[in-house]
């Protein structure tokens, strides 16, 4: 039995997730997740709210609420759409959990007694209308450069020029808009990841098994220009986590609090101490210390392609710097993005489907099916209404759907609800087993390698090898030669219902525990071979007709729908 650790990245409390991140971490994650734990494997899947930073604030402060409180609500929401989709974490945490304070304080101390961080003064832009430091990207002005009126702090989004506040002129607060703003001095810490450069180099040469793509991320980070830069890690606001040596003051950091992106990591670990509280005390450094057991777990994260800089460097320099045994993350599974009807899917302009209309609209299996068999794997991929209505149409009722309706109703009709009995395999069925071997064993591999895209084809092409056999065996005429040989094929049919909902459950958990009741049996195992599966119900075994599995998306519900998210939300 292998034991796996699988964490998401972490999804920011402020608002609603829209489908295209539902589809580059938490979904997948999903995925292998269930896979991970049909095959009879040990998993803790992990996730939480990303609680601190300016946006969280900033919608706290949009919303008219506390910070603490409207994140308590929020993480709520969020974890309540989690359910909704079927997301099945082991513990839904927070980073702004006390175990994550104590955790992120810790890592702090270590790495200042490494003498892995330095003390930094700064200029800074303070806003007296705001009663607060700016961060860059809330500072807006016009470009040196171009002379485009909204740039941002940090960057020209017109002609993409990277900035400093201070070259923009006429800046002004783009929270208040307000330009009575000062320039002031203030002190940060910075982790010196130069220091640890050639640490994190060496380790990234192991990981041979990783894609290109993030290898060359992580590469580029490291040897570009001046190679790796010292990160600020704290930051001038009210609501994070204090900035300490461990369990010690930090003399000059008072008011201050950690980065969100230097706490946001950490709490996948603290996570696990969450979750272990929530379980009255279960060993969760199992999972996480190489000294406690950890060493033979396999640590896989999904993410975004954008935060994996943030996973293969900044990360594992708090963890390499802490020289303590910590469990790293042995695969990383990125994804691209997902764009909605031609453009991007965007929180701030409320553009694209969003995880609550989703479930208002259909049953979770429908996105998962559609949006898994779709991800933004290796390159972007598109959102559309009129690709989502084909998929599930084609995918979910002409396929999976029909075949078991075909099967339970001409059961029913022919031989009542049990399995019938009589009749041998022939050469139809030797045909399918070689078959179904072949194919299970692919998506087995492609589950395993988290190839999404290819698993959803290969299972896809299991359910269509179901149809094909139905359709040559055409019970329904051999019926009227040869009851016998009918019953054998129909039973055929129902074995495949069966192996069905073991297989497909990863994708479509809710439509595999219908299917198992239908077929009224529990929890299955992982099909070690086609011909067992196929005679794993046993003649005179009672079943029930399940109602239609899938409803068609009709062209007037897609038409609606267009009409419906066209603007913003
Ligand atoms: N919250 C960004 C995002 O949701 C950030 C991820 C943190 S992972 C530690 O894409
Ligand atoms: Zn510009």
């Amino acid at each position: 039995m292998q034991r796996h650790l699988i964490t998401s990245a972490i999804p920011y409390i402020n608002g609603i997730k829209h489908l295209g991140n539902l589809v580059g971490s938490q979904l997948p994650a999903d995925l292998y997740a269930r896979f991970q734990r049909a095959r009879g494997n040990e998993v803790l899947f992990l996730c939480a709210t990303d609680e601190h930073g300016t946006p969280a604030e900033l919608a706290a402060a949009k919303a008219g609420k506390p910070v603490a409180e409207y994140c308590a609500e929020m993480h709520a929401v969020q974890a309540d759409l989690a359910r909704g989709f079927r997301l099945s974490f082991d513990h839904f945490g927070r980073s702004s959990s006390p175990q994550n304070h104590a955790l992120t304080q810790h890592f702090a101390g270590r790495l200042a007694e490494a003498d892995l961080i330095r003390e930094v003064s700064e200029r800074q832009v303070y806003s007296h209308a705001d009663g607060r430091f700016l961060p860059d990207r809330y500072i807006e002005g016009t470009c040196p450069n171009c002379g485009y009126d909204r740039a941002r702090g940090d960057q020209c989004e017109n002609c993409t020029k990277q900035l400093d506040p201070t070259d923009l002129i006429d800046p002004r607060s783009a929270i208040s808009g307000s330009t009575d703003l000062e320039v002031r001095e203030t002190k940060h810490l910075y982790l010196r990841q130069s220091a640890l450069k050639d640490d994190l180099d060496a380790w990234i040469d192991t990981k041979t098994d990783w894609p290109v793509l993030t290898t060359s991320i992580a590469k580029k980070w490291l040897h570009d220009g001046d190679g790796l830069q010292d990160r600020g890690i704290t930051r001038d606001l009210d609501w994070g986590i204090p900035v300490r040596r461990g369990d010690a003051d930090w003399p000059g950091m008072e008011g201050k609090v950690f980065y969100v992106w230097f706490d946001a990591p950490i709490e996948y670990i603290a996570c696990a101490g969450e979750w272990a509280d929530a379980q009255g005390g279960a060993d969760w450094e199992r999972w996480w210390r190489t000294d406690k057991g950890a060493d033979d777990v396999r640590y896989t994260q999904f993410m975004g392609k954008d935060n994996v800089p943030f996973h293969t460097l900044s990360f594992p320099a708090t963890i390499l710097g802490s020289g303590e045994p910590w469990k790293m993350v042995d695969h990383l599974k990125s994804f691209n993005y997902l764009n909605y009807d031609g453009g991007q899917f965007s929180t701030s302009q409320g553009r694209g489907v969003f995880m609550d209309q989703a479930l208002e609209l259909l049953p979770a299996d429908y996105w998962r099916w559609w949006l898994l068999s779709n991800c933004p794997e290796t390159s972007d991929s598109e959102f559309t209404w009129t690709l989502f209505q084909q998929g599930v149409n084609k995918d979910l009722a002409d396929v999976l759907g029909n075949f078991v309706s075909r099967v339970t109703k001409f059961c029913r009709s022919k031989f009542g609800e049990t399995v019938p009995s009589g009749g041998e395999f022939g050469a139809a069925e030797t045909a399918l087993i070689a078959e179904l071997d072949t194919r299970i064993a692919a998506y087995t591999k492609h589950m395993d390698n988290m190839d999404v895209r290819k698993s959803a084809q290969e299972l896809r092409a299991i359910w269509v090898a179901g149809n094909e056999y139905l359709q040559t065996a055409a019970p329904w005429s051999t019926i009227k030669e040869n009851e016998a040989q009918a019953a054998m094929q129909i039973r055929v049919g129902l074995n495949l219902i069966a192996l069905y909902a073991t297989l497909s459950a990863p994708f479509l958990p809710d439509t595999a525990e219908t299917l198992r009741e239908t077929l009224n049996i529990s929890e299955t195992s992982w099909p070690e071979n086609a011909s067992d599966a196929l005679q794993s119900l046993d003649a005179g075994h009672a079943f029930a007709v399940p109602d239609n599995l899938f409803d068609k998306i009709t062209d007037e519900a897609r038409a609606a729908w267009e009409v419906q998210f066209a603007g913003s939300r």
